[in-house]
């Protein structure tokens, strides 16, 4: 875009049906400086599908509840059963950015309980797959990159068909809302690429309301 209009330029670009890309809507320095912490009081694990299978994306959380996949399902819990503790507490400027985030797409009042914090490293991806295990889907989920990027796939209703893809790079969140909440969506495999700060990794937390 024309470097006279950037600033025309809408804060919330929609997408697609209700998912808003807000480009490099946040300060990551400020996140990567609140994450060692968090990943030392809950580190990231790779969770056990109910088929049996390990992800390959790297997952803790931090939050009032944190999603879990094990053998016997997905659930929120309010207990890391990694460490028998509670998930750390959500930094204040995690709670802040998300909750401006929703905002500048419409959702006033959004207060996550949950944040979902994403590792991939290069050649990692998470299939096409639906957020259903939060209680209220009428709250959006915020999406919130970090480091190198990634293509980011939305999908519709149905499993196949023809995706929308979205390339994510640092500081860019994304609010997903309306009928794209329900829909499918996955990471392709991440591609060879360094931060300056982090390697060659990719964050991605996203902030829910689980109940
Ligand atoms: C579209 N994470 O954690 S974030 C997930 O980059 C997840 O780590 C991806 O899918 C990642 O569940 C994508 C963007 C995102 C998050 C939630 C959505 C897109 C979504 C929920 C509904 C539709
Ligand atoms: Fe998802």
């Amino acid at each position: 875009m024309n470097d006279l209009l950037a600033n025309l330029r809408p804060a919330a670009e929609e997408m697609k049906d209700g998912a808003f890309l807000l480009a490099n809507f946040a300060d990551t320095d400020k996140i990567l400086q609140e994450l060692p912490r968090l990943l030392e009081a809950s580190p990231l694990r790779h969770m056990t599908t109910p088929g049996g299978r390990q992800m390959r994306v790297a997952m803790t959380n931090c939050g009032q509840y944190g999603w879990v996949s094990a053998p016997s399902g997905y659930r929120y819990d309010s207990t890391d059963p990694t460490t028998g503790n509670p998930w750390p507490d959500m930094p204040e400027p995690f709670m802040a950015l998300a909750k401006n985030a929703a905002a500048a797409a419409g959702y006033d009042g959004f207060a996550p309980d949950v944040c979902l914090i994403n590792r991939y490293g290069v050649g990692t991806r998470l299939s096409p797959h639906i957020d259903q295990d939060e209680a209220e889907k009428s709250w959006p989920i915020v999406s919130v990159s970090i480091g190198i990027p990634a293509i980011f796939q939305l999908f519709g209703s149905a499993r196949g068909g023809t995706a929308t893809n979205i390339p994510l790079y640092d500081g860019d969140v994304m609010v997903l809302g309306g009928r794209a909440r329900m829909y499918y969506h996955g990471v392709k495999p991440v591609t060879a690429a360094r931060d300056a700060r982090i390697g060659a990794l990719r964050y991605n937390l996203t902030f829910r309301r689980a109940r």
